[in-house]
């Protein structure tokens, strides 16, 4: 498996809580380098377009409201199949049914604030890391 890069967010619901330094922590831990980071504000276009997969789903203005609620951290991560891995460190959607010892297990609030977003396929991860980083901002 090659090295590949995914896109993640530490939503709002981690930054208000101050967690943003515990979860990249795990994700340091199991091997993944952030080659690109910043902490920004999501304006609701941004948070619309970037969810734009979920618009008819029932909560899609919930969940474009809540990504605008506050701060969040985007980043890039890097790794061996960084995209399936970070997808294991973060757990299931739903806190409920997510792993022990995973971020959305021993973090998440809800459904909805379950403090980390990860890109699920290698062309959305190219897709989303275009919608927040220019290429130089990327440094592996
Ligand atoms: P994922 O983040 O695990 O990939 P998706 O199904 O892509 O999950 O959903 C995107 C985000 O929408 C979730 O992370 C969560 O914040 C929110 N979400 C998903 N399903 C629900 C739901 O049933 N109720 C409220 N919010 C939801
Ligand atoms: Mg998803």
């Amino acid at each position: 498996m090659a090295i590949q890069r995914t896109f993640s967010i530490l939503k709002p619901d981690a930054t208000r809580r101050n967690l943003t330094g515990a979860i990249n922590a795990k994700f340091e831990t199991k091997g993944l380098r952030i080659v690109a980071q910043k902490r920004v504000r999501m304006s609701q276009a941004q948070a619309e377009a970037f969810y734009s997969v979920h618009a008819a789903r029932p909560f899609f203005k919930d969940l474009v409201g809540f990504m605008t609620s506050g701060p969040v951290v985007v980043q890039v991560l890097e790794g061996e199949n960084a995209v399936a891995l970070n997808r294991e460190i973060m757990g299931a959607t739903n806190p409920a049914n997510a792993d022990a010892g995973t971020i959305r297990k021993e973090f998440a609030e809800s459904i909805e604030a379950n403090s980390v977003h990860g890109s699920d396929s290698p062309e959305n991860a190219a897709i989303e890391i275009a919608q927040f980083f220019a290429g130089n901002e990327i440094v592996g």
